[in-house]
């Protein structure tokens, strides 16, 4: 069953892609061209980053973290029809590889499930010829949600990424190509990370924090690089409709799949979630890829209110700051040379001690805080990253991260 949705998946996205050079023409808006970054720069899209497109610093310090011993000697899975394969003979500890695919494993800095009466808003695959109605529905609801962006994507769809950022959209990470990032090598995935991070930033010039693995394919070698070399958090999710699976046209692309089969399938998956009891809350995944997903959103979001929910962008509902160098989409972010993270953190340690008047009281403190834009978490950049959280948001994550392990490991293996 798995497999057979893992095809169909990928078949859906290459049409998508495929439609996109047709689809550029049209999304041009005069007023952006000038702003936007050359093209020329990338790799070529809807494939993984070559190991000569790579810049020699993310290469120095992988390599680095390869000699201190910290990247996994895990070897690269193979995808066969059948699912994902390591070496037959691989002696490694289930605890050692954490392959989500086949196991549910989370890696112990994963960010897989909500605080308490928290929905986590988030989707994949973005920015699309549908994200804007997206983004604006959002935005008229004084709403944040986490966009787990393909580079490639952006690639095509430019100003429907600026588009988020503009209504206040947290960008987030989805990988350059959308591929399985076990079965690619350290020097691949630092490639289809760094990209992705790379065109965010050249769009927005803010540095993500965030990544979501396509179809949750991650193992503790490619959180290694992710987190080692850029401080990327991987975030996953805790119940799942399969509203991929609706189609441009409506129809299932997984007749056999349960939720996924129809649309009525996918909302019965939903309005499930809905009623879960509040602890934990509830990350469910979501796709941002045509009207008839976006339209399951936005057809179920004005009852979250009712039904006890409070909506969240997964930063917001962790109390911290939405980019590595900007608290979110308001402020001036601070200007970074590369994404490698030692590189943005010293850019904004820099920063921070050239302000004198450091002044804490804006950083975002708690899932409830002034974080979602709009001019409430307004202020001077250079005082804007110093940390400040409160204890008590910081104990209740701590708290509901040991409190529901269990709960969320039971619904990735029912919903996955
Ligand atoms: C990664 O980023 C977070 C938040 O920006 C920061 O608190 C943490 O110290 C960083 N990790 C490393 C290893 O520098
Ligand atoms: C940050 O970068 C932008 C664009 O490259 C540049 O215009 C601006 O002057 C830079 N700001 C600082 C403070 O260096
Ligand atoms: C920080 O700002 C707040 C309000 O914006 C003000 O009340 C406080 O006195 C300031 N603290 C410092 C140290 O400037
Ligand atoms: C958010 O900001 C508004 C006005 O700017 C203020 O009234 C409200 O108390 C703030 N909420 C929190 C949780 O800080
Ligand atoms: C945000 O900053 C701008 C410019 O500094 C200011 O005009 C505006 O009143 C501020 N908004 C809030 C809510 O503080
Ligand atoms: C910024 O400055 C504040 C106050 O001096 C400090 O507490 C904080 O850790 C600094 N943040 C960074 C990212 O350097
Ligand atoms: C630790 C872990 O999750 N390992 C699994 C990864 O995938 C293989 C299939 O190739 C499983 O056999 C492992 O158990
Ligand atoms: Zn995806």
């Amino acid at each position: 069953m798995r497999s057979t949705s893992v095809l169909i998946l990928l078949a859906t996205l290459a049409g998508i892609l495929s439609s996109v050079e047709a689809l550029k023409e049209h999304s041009h808006h005069v007023k952006f061209k000038r702003q936007n970054p050359d093209k020329s720069k990338y790799p070529p899209v809807l494939k993984t980053p070559p190991r000569s497109s790579l810049p020699q610093d993310w290469v120095d310090a992988l390599e680095n973290l390869q000699k201190a011993g910290k990247i996994p000697d895990i070897p690269v899975s193979t995808s066969t029809d059948a699912g994902i394969f390591y070496p037959k003979n691989l002696k490694m500890s289930q605890k050692e590889i954490c392959n989500w695919s086949i196991t549910g494993c989370f890696g112990e800095n994963d960010v897989h499930e909500a605080a308490d009466g928290v929905w986590v808003v988030s989707f994949d695959d973005g920015p699309t010829a549908a994200s804007p109605g997206l983004y604006d529905f959002l935005h008229s609801h004084n709403q944040a949600g986490t966009h787990f962006m393909i580079g490639s994507q952006i690639v095509a769809y430019m100003d429907n990424a600026k588009h988020a950022l503009q209504t206040q959209q947290q960008l987030a990470v989805h990988t350059w190509s959308h591929s399985l990032q076990t079965t690619k090598d350290n020097y691949e995935v630092l490639g289809e990370l760094g990209w992705t991070m790379q065109i965010i930033y050249d769009i927005s010039g803010r540095v993500p924090k965030y990544w979501r693995p396509p179809q949750g394919d991650v193992d503790n070698r490619v959180r290694a690089i992710a987190e080692g070399v850029f401080n990327l958090t991987t975030v996953m999710w805790d119940a799942e409709c399969n509203d991929w699976c609706i189609e441009d046209n409506g129809k299932s692309a997984c007749p056999g799949e349960t939720p996924g089969k129809s649309q009525k399938s996918v909302v019965d998956a939903i309005n499930k979630a809905l009623q879960q009891p509040k602890s934990p809350g509830v990350m469910i995944l979501e796709h941002e890829l045509n009207k008839h997903t976006v339209g399951f959103f936005t057809d179920y979001y004005p009852r979250l209110a009712g039904l006890g929910w409070k909506p969240l962008s997964v930063p917001e509902q962790l109390g911290v700051n939405w980019y590595h160098n900007a608290v979110n989409n308001d402020d001036t972010p601070i200007n970074t040379t590369s994404m490698l993270y030692a590189t943005v953190s010293s850019a904004v340690t820099k920063a921070n001690s050239t302000n004198t008047n450091n002044n804490n009281s804006k950083v975002a403190s708690n899932g409830n805080s002034n974080t979602t834009g709009n001019g409430n978490g307004n202020g001077s950049s250079k005082n804007l990253l110093s940390k400040s959280s409160s204890s008590s948001a910081q104990g209740s994550v701590v708290f509901f991260a040991l409190a529901s392990v269990s709960i969320a490991m039971m619904l990735s293996m029912m919903f996955v």
